[in-house]
């Protein structure tokens, strides 16, 4: 039986990434901070399913996430880097710094630590998939994305890199990158708790749905071996683009 790590595991994508795989006959290791949420997971998904607490922005706890796997004698095939969040939406101007710091302490040190610690027994077994989950918002900028867009365009090309750092070897990198999603938390913790905001935002549109993502994580997995899927973006129908802004009479 294959194993996979899943960060990020107690909501959201991360959630319907876990089901999906257990579908697919995976032994996951689902981490997140909060361990009440996983063992909710762990009593839906049953022996399959390892609850294992973590906070990706805390070293002592990755070390610890780390020592467990470890311990129980388990090789990660497929390492699933998707927690993450966005905290707010205000211009870089007027932006809490605080809110930059988590981000970047969560979507790039966080990611990029998580896979620093796994990635060597890949190499070493010559076997592993590593799939980031990026966004639209490393490739798009829109006011308001400043640190986040930033932090996801962070995510986009260190996949790039790993690639090259892994050439010769049969370990795989994929960036995933979607666009307006719903059903996640991600919404409300970027809009610190206003449901009205919320909901405004994804009122009368069809956005992607948690299990869109997790079918793709499941497709890029079940690839054969001498495939890489480099990076899939992925956004509902409803969702496109707008013209470059003009500023008149400046
Ligand atoms: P959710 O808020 O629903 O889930 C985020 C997950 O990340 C939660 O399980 C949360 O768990 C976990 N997490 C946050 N901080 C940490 C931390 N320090 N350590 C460990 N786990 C952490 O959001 P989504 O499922 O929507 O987002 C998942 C990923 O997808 C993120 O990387 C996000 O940037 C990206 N994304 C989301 C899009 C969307 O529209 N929803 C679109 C594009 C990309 P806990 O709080 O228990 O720690
Ligand atoms: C989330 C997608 O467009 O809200 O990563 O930034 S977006």
């Amino acid at each position: 039986m294959k194993t996979a790590f899943v960060t990020g595991a107690s909501a959201g994508f991360g959630k319907a990434i876990c089901r999906a795989l257990i579908a697919d006959n995976y032994r996951v290791i689902g981490g997140a901070r909060r361990a009440d949420k996983l063992a909710e997971l762990k009593r839906e998904l049953g022996e399959h399913f390892i609850a294992l607490p973590l906070d990706v922005t805390d070293a002592a706890s990755l070390d610890a996430a780390c020592e467990s796997i470890r311990d129980a004698s388990l090789h990660i095939d497929l390492l699933v880097n998707n927690a993450g969040l966005a905290l707010g939406i205000d211009r870089a101007q007027s932006a809490d710094a605080k809110n930059w710091e988590r981000m970047i302490a969560t979507n790039v040190t966080g990611l990029a630590m998580v896979t620093h610690k796994l990635l060597p027994a890949m190499v070493e077994a010559n076997n592993g998939l590593i799939i980031n989950i990026g966004s639209i918002a490393g490739t798009y900028p829109y006011p308001g994305g400043n640190v986040y867009g930033a932090s996801k365009a962070f995510v986009k090309q260190f996949s790039l890199n790993l690639r090259a750092d892994l050439a010769g070897t049969k370990v795989r990198v994929s960036n995933i990158e979607p666009g307006l999603c719903s059903g996640t938390e991600f919404s409300l913790v970027r809009l610190a708790g206003d449901q009205d905001a919320v909901n405004a935002l994804y009122r009368d549109v069809e956005a992607i749905r948690p299990e869109d993502l997790a079918n793709t994580v499941v497709w890029i997995a079940g690839q054969p071996p001498h495939v890489n899927i480099n990076s899939v973006e992925i956004m509902p129908v409803a969702q496109s683009y707008a013209a470059l802004n003009i500023a008149r009479n400046l």
